[in-house]
């Protein structure tokens, strides 16, 4: 594959007026006649050739203005079609045919086949798979299609739009219209045949048009899609109450598939979801698993404003869609569940996943300038690091000019394929504000680190708050420029109370929200009367990593005080992280391992003070990660060390804690209906961190086994197996439970996944074994991907122990997994392939073993253009 630039964007040469697509549905030899209406732009020449997309098609017959055309005239290949001759300046219709094989698609990518149902994912490059295209975004047409199909096994044939009619048609065959009325690319294009069951509702929307919804799922699985329903209701009210959204079709459908590459897919009045992200009861989904289904409802409902309404101009531009709509999923979250805990689990996905990448060899900045392979920039950056800056943009200009912004971008660009440039100037506009220096944020890959110092002098009654920016450097980007940081906080008082200080030189302060620009600024507040302690970067408002050498005694007051929870959970992360690194040489060396005695009164403080929601005591139970530890270590990590330190620190918490921890556990146990809202999650939450810690102290699986055996939901029994299998992976206690689980659930394979799940997070060098048998499995599919990413993707994602085991074997079998998906899905070995991004930041002798492993991927023979974009970058 070639590398695509930035810099090399020119419109197309032919505009294409009308896509009618006839599809006549066959498991192995579907027939697919595109007729396209084009002209050529103005101004194109009339030698230059019409050259179209393809990948991987067979053309059966070309007709020009319904007549075959010379072949003379034409050159078609797998990948391309180029034709030659046509009109200077008058439409001319081109009818493509091409013949494609649905059951044999095992990328699924294009139009393929899962479980019986035809279905189809276009982004970003499937769409070629199907037919002949300009297949790109900024290629915006009305869509007319038919479908033809066997009645019986298809009874439902769907796609984009209204639906225009459908009747018999002779054998056993039935077809269908629909007309999409809004011009759309080819990438939200859809269709969906066969035999599901359907949930219907309607909603009314702010202008009082009906709208019907429709959840398709399997048959039987109907009662499961409720809350789906639920979440899609509520989505469309809060976009018409919160952005004054309106949906604009008479009819809005979701199918739930059980084979999908990502988690769903917008394509215009037809999402397409992963069933993993629709399908819930209290029997079979974790809070986890509605929050979920919740929050990608709402991403992919949203799209339907930003993203489709309003595209992107080419896959440069993919942040102008995805961090803008995480932005919106995110703050709707927040309005349905409270808002700090959201926040909370928000700051922890993005230090765990986005700042790994920014920091390693896959970097690349929010709006990437090449690529070799789109789909390989469906990326935590551009996603979460987009949402993260669209959320700056809002701090910067505060809620009335931000609303204003995303009024005039839905007006100024509605129904335009747009840019990042177009999106920033309407912030500008609607505020006066200039962001040039804003927009390095799209720009400038890397996290940012920002250093903090404060003096405070009594005589003055001054406070000088000293800060120095550095972006470290990124693959082809060696130097920086400094970027605008917006960073909230708050001066706090000896009792707790906040301190209103006037800025008098240094920068620009506005209201709460300190103006970062230059490489080192120094901040002075006057009327500052008692040296205050600094709540810094408040609500996580910029998306750095802070270096503030706050003392424990500091931290404790923020973890007291602070009106912002996130703040005061971010505070006892602070005062954990050196313990937890000083654990880590501790167990390194062999010595004893000593837990601060202010981290332990904090944590315990907050977990038993009932002011609190219960899912925020929860958070602060939740130590960082083991991830988190190694990058708060650096350089030279060994996992087993890193881990044993955790372990001795959650033993020394839980010692310390037993009684509180007791209390917990019976207060919070008492039996209420479940209900899959923020507070009963919340409820479990707490009382299944206070069995973790129990657990821990009594060093016994009685009381986790005990809590199996009496759940009543999929949280409390996956919680309570969780701690068995790895807490106590060898007893019969969780040889028992795992047996029950598998027993109770063998036929439901998304609950399956939890079970494959914990038992490839299981610490230790076991596990590796207990992976290769797992895959035996009858239960296991390595042709799904939700099966290959519970499995595989976890042990390499989540198991630092298991996968880092010293000798390396686990890289090996890694490697060997990513070769042989690679020949079926690229799309997901490239993706799981990403696991190693961080390799060189393990100690030597992981390190050498994990570069072995990606030079035998590297050297494997047939890798595809995802695989070997990710392999090249990695080992850079
Ligand atoms: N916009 C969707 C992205 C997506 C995707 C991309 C590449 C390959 C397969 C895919 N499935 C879905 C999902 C979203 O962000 O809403
Ligand atoms: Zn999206």
């Amino acid at each position: 594959g070639r590398t695509i630039h930035l810099a090399d964007y020119r419109p197309t040469d032919f505009v294409l007026e009308r896509v009618d697509l006839t599809f006549e549905l066959d498991p192995t030899e579907t027939k697919v006649e595109a007729r396209l209406i084009f002209h050529r732009r103005e101004g194109v020449a009339p030698s230059v050739p019409l050259v179209l997309d393809g990948d991987d098609l067979t053309m059966t017959s070309l007709l020009f203005d319904q007549i075959e055309m010379d072949p003379a005239r034409y050159t078609a290949t797998a990948d391309s079609l180029t034709i030659r001759d046509l009109p200077a300046s008058e439409p001319f219709e081109i009818t493509i045919t091409t013949q494609i094989n649905p059951e044999a698609n095992t990328q699924l990518m294009g139009l393929y086949r899962s479980n019986g149902i035809y279905c189809t994912q276009c982004e970003a490059e499937g769409f070629r798979r199907i037919t002949y295209f300009p297949d790109r975004p900024d290629v915006l047409s009305v869509y007319t299609i038919n479908i033809i199909a066997d009645k019986d096994a298809n009874p439902l044939l769907l796609s984009n739009g209204n639906y225009l009619g459908g009747a018999g048609y002779g054998e056993g065959k039935h077809f269908a219209a629909w007309f999409d009325p809004h011009p759309k690319p080819s990438y939200l294009f859809a269709l969906v045949a066969g035999d599901l069951g359907v949930v219907e509702d309607t909603f009314t929307t702010m202008s009082g048009r009906d709208v019907t919804l429709k959840i398709y799922v399997e048959h039987g699985k109907e009662p499961r899609a409720a809350y789906a329903m639920d979440a899609l209701k509520r989505s469309m009210k809060w976009d018409e109450e919160v952005f004054g959204r309106e949906y604009d079709l008479d009819i809005f459908m979701i199918v739930a598939v059980s084979d999908f590459n990502m988690g769903a897919m917008e394509n215009k009045g037809l999402n397409i979801f992963n069933d993993k992200y629709v399908l819930a009861d209290p029997e079979t989904a974790t809070d986890q698993d509605y929050a979920n289904i919740e929050a990608i409802i709402a991403h992919e409902y949203f799209h339907n404003w930003t993203g489709n309404r309003i595209t992107c101009r080419d896959w440069f531009q993919l942040c102008l869609k995805e961090g803008l709509t995480v932005y919106r999923d995110h703050e709707f979250s927040a309005d349905m569940r409270s808002r700090a805990v959201k926040r909370i689990a928000e700051v922890r996905h993005l230090r765990s996943e986005q700042f790994p990448e920014d920091a390693g060899p896959l970097a690349h900045p929010v709006r990437p300038n090449t690529y070799r392979e789109i789909n390989n920039f469906y990326t935590t950056t551009v996603y979460e690091k987009g949402s993260e800056v669209t959320r700056m943009i809002a701090t910067i200009l505060g809620a009335e000019d931000f609303k204003k912004g995303m009024d005039l971008y839905f007006e100024r660009h509605d129904g335009d394929a747009a840019t990042v440039e177009d999106f920033v100037k309407c912030f500008e506009d609607a505020s006066g504000k200039d962001l040039s220096q804003f927009a390095l944020w799209y720009s400038q890959a890397g996290t940012p680190h920002i250093t903090v110092s404060t003096s405070y002098d009594a005589n003055a009654a001054t406070l000088s708050l000293s800060l120095d920016q550095m972006v470290p450097a990124t693959p082809g980007q060696a130097t920086k420029e400094p970027m605008h940081v917006p960073l909230s906080f708050a001066l706090l008082c000896h009792d707790g109370s906040e301190l209103t200080a006037t800025a008098i030189s240094g920068g620009t302060v506005t209201g709460n929200v300190l103006h970062l620009s230059e490489r080192s600024q120094t901040f002075v507040f006057s009327g500052v009367t008692s040296r205050p302690v600094v709540s810094l970067n408040r609500g996580f408002s910029a998306p750095v990593v802070l270096h503030f050498n706050q003392s424990n005694e500091d931290l404790a007051h923020i973890a007291r005080h602070e009106g912002d929870l996130f703040s005061r959970w971010q505070a006892i992360t602070d005062m954990a992280l050196p313990s937890l690194t000083a654990a880590a040489s501790a167990a390194a060396k062999g010595d004893a391992v000593a837990v601060e005695p202010s981290l332990l009164s904090s944590l315990l403080a907050i977990a038993a003070n009932e002011a609190l929601e219960p899912a925020f005591r929860a958070q602060a139970l939740t130590l960082p990660s083991e991830s988190d530890i190694a990058r708060a270590i650096g350089k030279d990590t060994d996992p087993d060390a890193i881990h044993a330190g955790r372990q001795a620190v959650l033993a020394a918490i839980a010692k310390a804690g037993e009684a509180q921890f007791e209390a917990l556990f019976k207060t919070h146990s008492s039996s209420t209906a479940f209900t899959p809202d923020a507070e009963g999650a919340g409820r479990r939450a707490l009382r299944n961190a206070a069995l973790g810690y129990l657990s821990l102290s009594k060093n016994s699986p009685a009381l986790a086994s005990e809590a199996y055996a009496k759940a009543d939901n999929m949280t409390d029994l996956a919680q309570a197996l969780t701690i068995l299998a790895h807490r106590f992976p060898d007893s019969s206690e969780t040889a028992a439970a795992l047996a029950n689980f598998e027993q109770r659930f063998g036929s439901n394979a998304l609950v399956l996944d939890k079970w494959f799940t914990i038992q490839a997070t299981i610490p230790g060098e076991a596990t590796l074994d207990r992976i290769q048998t797992l895959m035996k499995s009858t239960h296991y599919a390595a042709s799904n991907p939700n099966r290959v990413r519970a499995l595989v993707g976890t042990f390499a994602f989540s198991n630092p122990t298991g996968f880092n085991r010293r000798d390396g074997k686990a890289y090996h079998f890694f490697a060997s997994q990513v070769l042989e998906i690679d020949q079926r899905n690229p799309q997901l070995a490239a993706r799981l392939l990403t696991a190693l991004r961080s390799w060189q930041m393990l100690e030597p002798n992981r390190a050498n073993s994990a570069r072995e492993a990606l030079q035998i991927i590297s050297s494997g023979s047939e890798l595809s253009n995802d695989v070997r974009d990710i392999v090249d970058r990695i080992l850079k």
